[in-house]
């Protein structure tokens, strides 16, 4: 019987590759059907509509576990390429983050931007619609549970005696209660303000469910959430933000620009509300790039900016997987021409402004006013890079971008400005190529492993007796280098594990000896912070488990306990884990160098067609485990990074709620002894408890490398060398030739 051709349809979609396969619906029940081999993939660049019944398999029940097997290769490849990542857009209230992002969308109205007295107060997360055109809102809100709790302390700060109150936490927690209760709220009592009825409009949150809204415009889009969204203090009792957590808002037409992006609108204001204050701590390391936002009047000289970025700067770079800053300077229209130029001494011939005063003479001159101050402020923000020392050791000159905007100009009918003048095509640009290459990296991810699927399949078409006998020669090699290989990785990871033992040794040594100093200084008792409204940080930082967020920045004193343990691991971490570049020692490049097949090897067996497609079909797989593993990495030294100060956290909780219980005359001084006291006490052994927790997550990671590298190669050699499945009938050698040259395209489309 001749070897049947299966069809493969494929198509161009503008400019992208469509695959349609046929769906299977032998040999596996519903159930493992719509978990293994979801072929509902829809308008994606890359539709993979992957099926085997049309190859015609023919299964026998010994052919099952094949079946099951490149199933299980395939929804692999499938769940790849829904990656996504984040670009976290950071900036102080009113600096324009919501407005930008707006704008980048091509849409006036979409996140509801500040006016007078509101400001974004929930995390917002805009991502492509991919499904269909509407506009849609995810909003999940905090649990009932928190809100008590929440609820509770916010009541407890309102009746703190005036030696205890805390300003910032006063106002905050009114503006919560006026939000969402109205302005009598202060009136009623912890069970009338916890009753259900309060949240009639909002059932979803009673029952810890997320509220979905969809609509066919931005504009009811905004209408609809800015309740949920925004703090506006005109509308007294009629906002849920101070109970929700985050909203995601799904925008359709922007697969170009958010296909794999997420855009993360992250609210410019202090919270205190744990749960959120939680959520965007937790959302920093994921960012791959960071959007800095600030006003251009205010570019040169504020801090803002910086400092959001100094204290997220753990969380991003070793602790997170960042790799780029963007420093966005808005609001370049807000000028005043004459100002500008008295300030800047100009005239008109230096603006290039013909003498001629036409009836566009003073917006010409605006205009030029604008681009003039839009270089200056570029030149000032990279100066101001220059001199950021902790950020520079993390971000090359080529990992940073100034851009000088103007959302307002960009939406603006009559603009001043030309489109490109306004920037916002420049990032969204930026946005398209940062999108691309993701969905260059999966159609890669894909291609690589289609190929080796069908190679796998086109490898069954021969199983003689002669061909049995090459397998297992090959096999053979194939396994002492794997051999080889694992005993190479395991030298080079536990030469990891003794050089991060020793240095956070040595970081032991030096926080049993320094911290406590340092702790004192800089959070339990700094000298140059006013007595009295210290006392409430201090407070406010012991019932939140030693971390405060507010308007004024971070205090943080698990983080402050953990700087010697950092600063001796800071160096070696970022040479192992660093993911700037390439470092010589990293992980990710040790896992690259790791491969059972050398070039030997395809000279010694690629001569034969069917051992040459085995090794075709083993090199995909050991790719795709590569790509896995060093994707896994990342995750891990991520916990591994915080789990310094986590863990410091854990061994400090007792004296945080023991230290905010103390009230009245006095309390800031038994507070702060009992701080210091349960330091002194503990630091014999909860640095090193920090240090062991570290190196436990690191012996985790580098059994899951070896085993995962072990198990999963084996796994691969037993199904393509050892077992005797045929498929006599199929013969894809065409789509391999297919598939190879539409991966080719793909991956050259700009040439295309
Ligand atoms: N002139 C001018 N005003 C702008 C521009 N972009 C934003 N604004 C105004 O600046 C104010 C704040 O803008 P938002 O986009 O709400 O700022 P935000 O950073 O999201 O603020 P928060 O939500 O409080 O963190 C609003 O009144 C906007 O209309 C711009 O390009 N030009
Ligand atoms: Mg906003």
């Amino acid at each position: 019987m001749g070897r049947r051709v299966s069809p493969l349809a494929k198509s161009w979609d503008r400019g992208f590759l469509t695959l349609a396969w046929l769906e299977n619906p032998v040999n596996l029940d519903s159930s493992n059907r719509d978990s293994d081999l979801d072929s509902s993939t829809t308008d994606t660049d890359l539709d993979l509509d992957l099926n085997m019944t049309d190859l015609d398999l023919n299964l026998s029940s010994g052919d099952l576990r094949l079946n099951l097997h490149l199933r299980s290769i395939i929804s692999g490849l499938e769940r790849h390429c829904k990656k996504k990542t984040f670009v976290g857009v950071f900036g102080k209230t009113g600096s324009g983050k919501s407005s930008l992002i707006n704008a980048i969308l091509g849409e006036k109205m979409l996140l509801p931007s500040g006016t007078i007295c509101a400001c974004t107060s929930v995390i917002i997360q805009v991502e492509a619609n991919m499904t269909n055109s509407s506009y849609i809102a995810e909003i999940d809100f905090i649990s009932k549970k928190d809100w008590e709790g929440e609820l509770k302390s916010i009541l407890r700060i309102l009746s703190d005696d005036k030696e205890e109150r805390n300003d910032d936490l006063v106002s905050a927690s009114k503006d919560k209660l006026i939000a969402l209760y109205g302005e009598d709220a202060e009136m009623e009592d912890f069970d009338e303000l916890i009753k259900d009825d309060h949240f009639s409009d909002i059932p979803e949150f009673l029952m810890s469910c997320t509220k979905t809204l969809s609509f066919d415009t931005a504009a009811e889009l905004f209408d609809a959430t800015g309740c949920y969204i925004q703090h506006d203090e005109l509308k007294p009792g009629e906002c849920f933000w101070p109970v929700v957590k985050c909203v995601t808002i799904k925008v359709p037409n922007c697969k170009d620009t958010l296909e794999h992006i997420t855009l993360l609108d992250l609210p410019g204001t202090g919270d205190y509300n744990k749960s959120r204050d939680e959520m965007w701590k937790k959302s920093l390391p994921n960012c791959s790039s960071v959007w800095l936002v600030s006003e251009i009047n205010r570019a040169g000289s504020e801090k803002a900016a910086w400092d959001i970025l100094n204290s997220s700067l753990t969380d991003l770079a070793q602790g997170g997987e960042c790799t780029s800053i963007t420093f966005i300077c808005t609001k370049s229209d807000d000028l005043d021409t004459q100002y500008y130029m008295r300030s800047c001494k100009l005239k008109d011939e230096d603006l290039g402004i013909p003498s001629d005063q036409d009836s566009k003479y003073m917006v010409k001159k605006k205009r030029a006013c604008i681009l003039h101050r839009n270089d200056k402020a570029k030149n000032l923000v990279r100066q101001r890079f220059e001199k950021q020392c902790q950020i520079k050791k993390h971000f090359s000159d080529e990992n940073f971008q100034v851009f000088t905007v103007s959302s307002a100009e960009f939406t603006e009918d009559n603009s001043l400005l030309k489109p490109e003048e306004t920037e916002i095509p420049h990032l969204r640009e930026l946005l398209r190529s940062l999108n691309m290459r993701y969905t260059k990296e999966a159609t890669k991810h894909y291609f690589d492993g289609a190929l080796g699927v069908l190679s796998l399949i086109q490898a069954y078409g021969d199983n003689s007796r002669v061909m049995t006998q090459d397998k297992s020669i090959l096999y053979n090699v194939l396994d002492k280098k794997l051999q080889n290989e694992l005993e190479g990785i395991q030298e080079y990871l536990h030469h990891l594990l003794s050089e991060l033992d020793l240095c956070l040794s040595e970081g032991v040594i030096e926080s049993e000896e320094k911290s406590i100093d340092l702790a004192v200084k800089k959070v339990i008792a700094p000298t140059r912070k006013n007595g009295s409204a210290y006392h409430r940080t201090l407070k406010a930082l012991c019932r939140n488990e030693g971390y405060f967020r507010s308007k004024q920045g971070e205090t943080d004193l698990n983080q402050c306990l953990a700087t010697y343990l950092y600063k001796h691991i800071n160096n070696k971490f970022n040479l192992y884990f660093g993911i700037c570049g390439k470092t010589g020692q990293s992980v990710y490049e040790r896992i690259d160098e790791f491969s059972i097949i050398s070039s030997k090897t395809t000279e010694d067996y690629g001569d034969s067609a069917v051992l040459n497609h085995i090794l075709n079909f083993l090199k995909s797989e050991e790719t795709k485990l590569k790509d896995q593993l060093k994707l896994s990495v990342v995750v891990q030294k991520k916990k591994m990074y915080a789990v310094l100060r986590d863990s410091l956290r854990n061994s400090m909780i007792s004296c945080y709620r023991d230290a905010a219980l103390f009230v009245g005359v006095g309390s800031m001084k038994k507070m702060q002894d009992t701080l210091i006291e349960h330091i002194e006490s503990s630091k014999g052994t909860m640095f090193r408890h920090a240090k062991n927790e570290m190196l436990e997550l690191f012996k985790t990671l580098m059994v899951r490398i070896e085993n995962e590298l072990r198990t999963e190669l084996k796994k691969a050699m037993d199904q393509s060398l050892i077992d005797s499945n045929t498929l006599h009938d199929l013969n894809v050698s065409k789509e391999i030739q297919d598939v190879k040259m539409l991966s080719d395209a793909v991956l050259n489309q700009s040439q295309i």
